[in-house]
């Protein structure tokens, strides 16, 4: 049976759950506990040596990368629920999106989000635990990462990542106006891989996401909600709750 090692329904994590939900594909979820650390521990980079998720299992491969991952499901288990287009143009601007999403609107959000909350995790450590726990990083980028996140993130790097949010939040928009899918005319990788990263936008970052100023993106948002795979995809599997403790 396949195996999928993640966060739980949340950002990068969440692209292969919808998927496989989607598709209707049995599988083993094995949730790693970031407040943990798990996926830094020896036992996870024996599965994947960057020590991220998602990460699937199937037999004795292992897959890596969130979208690769929703090309890989497509393309290994074929089911009547098709999530790409059958035309290649249109395949490529369903690429187009999740490209885009990978490279440029999934980092501005994840450094908000590291600095609203992976931060108090960050600083919940003891100087030796922290310098320790930095050892069994082994992206550079990330270990850079953790330490930006206990002793704060630049201004400048924070304004920036806020403006190529105004950035992506309109360029989701202005399509979403006009269209009620990201690509090809049906619900495909790209609207699951964009939704991972912007739903719960309307809530985190709700100045720049709402009804009066996005109401393309409010209404695709609502819309993937009300799908009957995300509904029980969000039912079944928990969430991780990441951020500053609870009053
Ligand atoms: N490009 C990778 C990024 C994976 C990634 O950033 N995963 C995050 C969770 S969303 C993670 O494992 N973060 C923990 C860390 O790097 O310490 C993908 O799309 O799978």
């Amino acid at each position: 049976m396949l195996k999928l090692y993640s966060f739980g329904p949340g950002a990068n994590s969440l692209k292969p759950l919808l998927t496989l939900y989607e598709k209707g594909l049995e599988f083993e979820g094995i949730r790693l506990n970031p407040a943990k650390f798990e996926h830094h521990s020896d036992w996870f980079k024996a599965i994947n040596p960057r020590g991220q998720v998602p990460a699937l299992v199937d037999g004795d491969r292992v897959i890596t990368e969130s979208t690769v991952i929703c090309e890989y499901l497509e393309d290994k288990y074929p089911t009547a629920v098709k999530l790409r287009p059958d035309d290649l143009a249109d395949r490529a601007d369903m690429r187009v999106w999740t490209k885009w999403v990978d490279e440029y609107f999934c980092w501005c959000v994840s450094t908000i989000g590291w600095h609203r909350g992976v931060s108090h995790m960050a600083k919940a450590l003891s100087d030796e635990e922290f310098e320790e726990h930095l050892k069994k990083i082994p992206i550079p980028e990330q270990q850079v990462k953790w330490r930006r996140a206990r002793e704060g993130f630049p201004q400048d790097l924070l304004d920036e990542e806020m403006r190529k949010i105004a950035v992506s939040v309109r360029r989701l928009d202005d399509h979403l106006r006009e269209h009620e899918w990201l690509a090809g005319g049906m619900y495909t990788l790209a609207d699951i891989c964009n939704f991972a990263i912007a739903n719960g936008m309307q809530h985190g970052f709700a100045d720049l996401v709402n009804k009066a100023d996005t109401p393309g993106l409010m209404r695709w948002i609502a819309q993937i909600n009300q799908r009957p795979a995300v509904q029980r995809m969000f039912a079944e599997v928990p969430m991780e709750r990441l951020g500053p403790p609870k009053e």
